[in-house]
């Protein structure tokens, strides 16, 4: 009797051992094996992991791999969004408590991104279509040709591939206030959708890409909207350009440069906020009263330097308006000479504002409707804050030169001039 009780030790004991020595049981329950996913489709994988000892494996015992894109979670149950385009081998391993373990494949299949790469330049006429997103990954880009973008189409800039474009052909790009033509960074999920694949790991920030540069005359971009880029966002260069209700917001730099643009350009209807410096112009053509400068559904948010800009001012050879009423005009230390067959005329509340060494001269009439003002840029007082440092400067006599006028030969002295050198 005591040998059978030997026995049936012997036996419980070879029995104990070799469960220990079993693998978990795995399987995959979902997806199915064969799925096909469209890319970013949040794709939900579901597996068990039974270890005959141990039981239901779970948590970190459990890991789910791609053979396309590594470790994407543990667990009895993950989603993702993120797995790249592609035919993936999926693995569930399971691993219990002596190590050993177990797994279990499926195959699946991820379907083509809803985008558009554009990684060459564009060298013929060429038309981008609505509801459709264009990824820029093209270092050096150009348009060489005519380039008409729809409405509803989304162009993203992928920085570390292709931060600009530059445009010696033409772009026409008129969205509609229904569909807008988007100009944005490769990281923002806001418009089109997770482009860049990663969920909402990344975020876009100001200057994640450069801009856009025209060198070309007749490019027109009507209902368009630029975000995140930084540098400077859209500019024409020497160049004739059509830029209407266009929003430009969360952009680094200058937004809308059209400093050397040429007499003809248009800048109206347009909506700047959250910009580090919205708009700068220059003396040949003018600007009416029609852009805005803070965000219409929160006023509060404006811009770091809520004024408009005034570059590079050549002579004013020709008649001149301006008449932007929500921000001042800044002229940075510069000389504006209004030459005698020509005059600058300056809308009913327009205030000019002079940063040190700037001066008008003018042979020509100024033109002024009511409560205008020339003053410092320090002066908060008309216009806000257009310096960009709240209150923390006041302004003082003397802050700027003053008008000058060349016919008489002596600094005017009107009331509505404001901390110039003779006062
Ligand atoms: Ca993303
Ligand atoms: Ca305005
Ligand atoms: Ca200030």
């Amino acid at each position: 009797m005591r040998g059978l009780k030997y026995v049936r030790y012997v036996l419980v004991g070879v029995l104990f051992l070799s469960l220990a020595g079993c693998i978990p049981i795995v399987k995959i329950t979902a997806p199915q094996n064969g799925a096909t996913f469209g890319f970013g489709d949040v794709i939900t994988f579901t597996g068990t992991g039974r270890d005959i000892m141990e039981g239901d494996l779970t948590g970190s015992s459990l890991v789910w791999e791609s053979s396309i894109d590594g470790p994407i979670g543990t667990g009895i149950s993950i989603a993702t969004s993120t797995l790249q385009q592609g035919v993936h081998t999926i693995t569930l391993s399971a691993t219990n408590s002596n190590n050993q373990t177990g797994t279990a494949n499926i195959t699946i299949t991820v379907g083509e991104p809803p985008f558009v790469v554009i990684s060459d330049d564009i060298d013929s006429n060429t038309t981008w279509e609505g509801g459709t997103i264009y990824v820029i990954k093209a270092f050096d880009f150009w348009v060489n040709a005519t380039l008409e973008i729809e409405p509803g189409a989304i162009i993203k800039f992928d920085p570390s591939e292709g931060p600009a474009m530059n445009v010696d052909g033409t772009v026409i790009a008129n969205g509609t206030p229904a569909e807008p033509i988007i100009f944005t960074a490769y990281k923002d999920d806001e418009h089109g959708g997770d482009t860049n694949g990663d969920g909402s790991v990344t975020a876009p920030l100001p200057g994640d890409w450069d801009g856009i540069y025209i060198q070309n005359n007749g490019s027109v971009f009507s209902y368009c909207e630029f975000y995140y880029g930084g540098d400077t966002v859209l500019e024409p260069w020497d160049c004739i350009a059509t830029i209407t209700n266009a929003t430009f917001a969360h952009n680094s730099g200058s937004a809308l440069d059209a400093s050397t643009a040429l007499t003809g350009t248009v800048i109206t209807g347009n909506t700047f906020f959250d910009n580090e410096r919205p708009l700068y112009i220059n003396t040949t053509f003018d600007l009416d009263d029609s852009n805005t400068f803070e965000n219409p559904d929160d006023p509060s948010e404006t811009n770091t330097y809520n004024g408009v800009f005034v570059e590079y001012p050549d002579d004013i050879g020709n008649h001149i308006s301006w008449e932007e009423t929500d921000v001042a005009f800044v002229l940075d230390d510069n000389d504006l000479w209004v030459l005698d067959y020509a005059s600058l005329t300056l809308g009913d509340t327009v205030v000019v504002k002079f940063t040190p060494d700037s001066t008008i001269n003018h042979y020509g009439n100024i033109f002024s409707g009511t409560n205008v003002f020339f003053t410092s840029y320090k002066d908060d007082d008309y216009k806000g804050d257009t310096n960009g440092d709240g209150s923390l400067t006041t302004p003082m006599d003397g802050d700027w030169n003053g008008i000058y006028n060349d016919t008489t030969f002596v600094y005017e002295a009107w009331p509505n001039i404001l901390y110039d050198e003779i006062h």
